[in-house]
């Protein structure tokens, strides 16, 4: 063996270790996964032919997949396996050939089925009711998303008739393709980084704390197989029906092959007829219908001998770079992107592709004038996979950020620990252009009439430099403008005052703070009921609302710290701008402690006060600070003080610590700590 193979063997396990923490701990990967697959792919083969390459921790060895901290471990009853890929013709022919020779010339069915890119999920139901759903993970031990996948709709909660007293079953979940698209304008909207594929986001969807951020995603299911528990039919083929009787969503292009000729002809038909799918999916896979021969055919490592999965191919062209624009966007991060010469890559002409940041352009060696291969995966702006080096033209030099912002001129600034560069100046001209569009968009103060053009003259004619300035503007200072009308200015004023009675949580997502999307507006409008309330809590107090972490609450923090910003809050409320609600936003309809409310007092043995709160809240219930005639609850710990005996002056129930945990136990919904303390 030569000394290069063993370098570049070191040099591949580093690099697909660096992208498989990108891609499953932080879901945020830096390459495709067709990339990905090559990378694998090629150590792969490096280690069958020198076996004495293999080391025990290769990223060959096992199938990635650390559980997040914050969910509970779910053991699978039979590990989820993966798959062995082919990506041509000759290797699935070699594939069928090693297993007709491995049952000894047997007859057998194939079933083809398409290859959902999404999230691997097992879903365990007892007595037809769902009770558990879990995360692959890395195939042993996965996240319990139960709760996250209870709002999915496609998940049937019960079973048609003749479900078995235990039933585990698998499937992919996933984010249609349209819905991706309108979280990506919704982003695009608020100047948020786009999410890169609908892959990462649907997995990131299911992987994260909060139930109803999955719920408001509407994410979707295809079922393909049992789980750890015996069929009660002869065939992976019968299974797909049985299951399909029970209520369980199947894909209805799920074809039976008698031959390996029907297999590329369904394989030739979806490596086109995909695109059209609301879904993606990355490849066909192919399964040994009689569970009999399954059985014999067993488990090769990780991977069962029975199945492939036979990959469609990425989606690449090569181009010439022309040139790196610099986007500066609402938060004055400067996004760099490739300026190509058009090309035409599965039917759409592609004239532009994101690259993400300096370093990466750094890591690809990216130079303008380079011969670049593109490529698209599903993805809605395509990446630039690499410079194709041996065409590269003489006199090529290394990218460099501009030190100045192109748009005003502020030098830029990168933190440490940030891959972003930034314009540090909130009057940067560009960032406030897309501030103001961003505050006047549909979803936030939605100030109808008022499209991209106009927010660009009212900057260049000086009639608006913040926000609150848009409060202010007079009709005859619009009627002055070229191509403004009477009936415009009129009904871009009345949109105006309109947009002055907008609810909270869209003033407060118009704000256009850093993280603080709908969603979170939404979360922080639940917890506070104005503008002031949410300026005064302290970064602290805003990481304990469930669904808001550290990062998003030290953004809010400093927002509203700016001298600036609270400048323009004092100018809105001047100008009449609803800053506050009467009530709360209420959205836990549905959820079983909807319409109850809770007061929690004394010192509890296993939770905060503020644990024991969100636990309620997460529910549905609702925390009050004193006990009425309304306090359906009161949850007492260690020295309860007045409020117990307010509680039993008034006959509200009271739940000890004991009977609180039960309590939660029998909403079935449970996490394994509180059956800790409760055990
Ligand atoms: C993974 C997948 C399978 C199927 C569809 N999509 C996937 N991502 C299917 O069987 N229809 S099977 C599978 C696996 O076994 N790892």
């Amino acid at each position: 063996m030569v000394k290069t193979e063993a370098r570049r063997a070191i040099e591949l396990r580093r690099e697909i270790n660096f992208n498989n923490h990108r891609y499953y701990v932080l879901d945020d990967p830096v390459i495709s996964d067709p990339e990905y697959d090559r990378l694998l792919q090629e150590l792969q083969e490096l280690e069958s032919e020198y076996p004495e390459l293999l080391t025990a921790d290769s990223p060959t060895q096992r199938v990635g997949g650390a559980p997040a901290e914050g969910f509970t471990q779910v053991q699978h009853s039979a590990p989820m396996l993966s798959l062995a890929n082919v990506f041509n013709r000759e290797d699935l022919e070699n594939w069928l050939r090693r297993i007709k020779a491995l049952v000894n010339g047997a007859k057998f069915d194939l079933v083809c089925e398409l290859k959902i890119d999404g999230l691997a999920v097992n879903l365990t139901y007892e007595n037809g009711v769902f009770s558990q759903g879990a995360t692959r993970g890395d195939g042993r031990v996965g996240e319990d998303v139960t709760q996250n996948l209870r709002t999915i709709k496609t998940i049937p909660l019960s079973l048609l008739e003749g479900a078995p007293t235990r039933l585990e079953v698998r499937g992919e979940v996933y984010l249609p393709v349209p819905e991706f698209r309108r979280l990506n304008e919704e982003r695009e909207e608020q100047g948020e980084p786009l999410y890169a594929n609908p892959r990462n986001t649907g997995a990131g969807s299911v992987r994260q704390l909060d139930p109803k951020v999955t719920a408001s995603r509407n994410m979707a299911v295809w079922i393909y197989s049992l789980g750890g528990v015996n069929a009660p039919v002869p065939s992976h083929w019968e299974a797909l029906e049985w299951l399909g009787g029970l209520g369980f969503r199947t894909n209805p292009h799920n074809r039976l092959c008698r031959n390996i000729q029907e297999v590329i002809d369904y394989y030739d038909h979806w490596v086109e007829a995909r695109h059209g799918l609301p879904y993606e999916a990355d490849g066909v896979v192919i399964k040994v219908s009689p569970l009999a021969l399954q059985a014999r055919l067993g488990v090769a490592g990780r991977e069962p001998r029975w199945a492939i999965a036979y990959k469609f191919p990425a989606e690449q062209a090569v181009t010439r770079l022309l040139e790196i624009g610099i986007n500066v966007g609402r938060t004055g991060s400067l996004n760099p992107y490739a300026v190509l010469e058009p090309v035409v890559v599965s039917g759409a002409t592609v004239r532009n592709a994101s690259l993400h940041n300096e370093e990466d352009i750094h890591r690809k060696d990216i130079r303008v004038g380079d011969i670049v291969t593109i490529e698209r995966a599903g993805d809605v702006i395509p990446h630039v996979l690499g410079p194709v080096l041996d065409q590269r033209p003489p006199g090529t030099s290394e990218f460099h950020m501009p030190s100045h912002c192109p748009e005003c001129g502020t030098a830029i600034v990168k933190p440490e620990d940030e891959a972003m560069h930034r314009c540090p100046n909130a009057s940067c001209p560009a960032q406030f252009f897309e501030l103001l569009k961003h505050f006047v968009s549909k979803g936030a103060t939605d100030i109808d009439g008022l499209g991209e053009q106009w927010c660009r003259i009212f900057i260049d004619q000086g009639l608006v430099s913040d926000l609150a300035d848009f409060y202010s503007l007079r009709k005859d200072q619009l009627l002055e403008l070229d191509r403004m009308g009477d009936k415009l200015a009129t009904r871009i004023m009345a949109n105006i005052e309109e947009s002055k009675q907008k609810p909270l949580p869209r003033l407060l997502f118009a704000l256009g703070i850093i993280h603080v999307g709908s969603e979170i507006a939404e979360l922080l409008t639940q917890a506070y009921n104005s503008i002031d309330e949410i300026s005064d809590a302290t970064e602290e107090e805003l990481a304990e609302i469930p669904g808001i972490g550290p990062k998003i609450a030290e953004s809010i923090a400093s927002y509203f710290q700016m001298e600036a910003n609270q400048n323009v809050i004092s100018k809105l409320r001047a100008s009449g701008v609803k800053l506050e609600q009467e009530h709360r936003q209420v959205s836990a309809e549905g959820l079983p402690l909807a319409g109850q409310t809770f007061v929690v007092t004394g010192t509890l043995a296993g939770y905060s006060r503020s644990e024991a709160q969100s636990r309620i809240k997460d529910l549905g219930g609702k925390i009050t600070s004193s006990v009425t005639k309304d306090t359906n609850y009161l949850v007492v710990g260690e020295s309860p003080g007045s409020k117990l005996a307010a509680a039993e002056r008034l006959g509200t129930e009271v739940l000890d610590e004991e009977k609180f945990v039960k309590f939660l136990a029998n909403l079935q919904l449970v996490t394994s700590e509180t059956e800790e303390s409760s055990s």
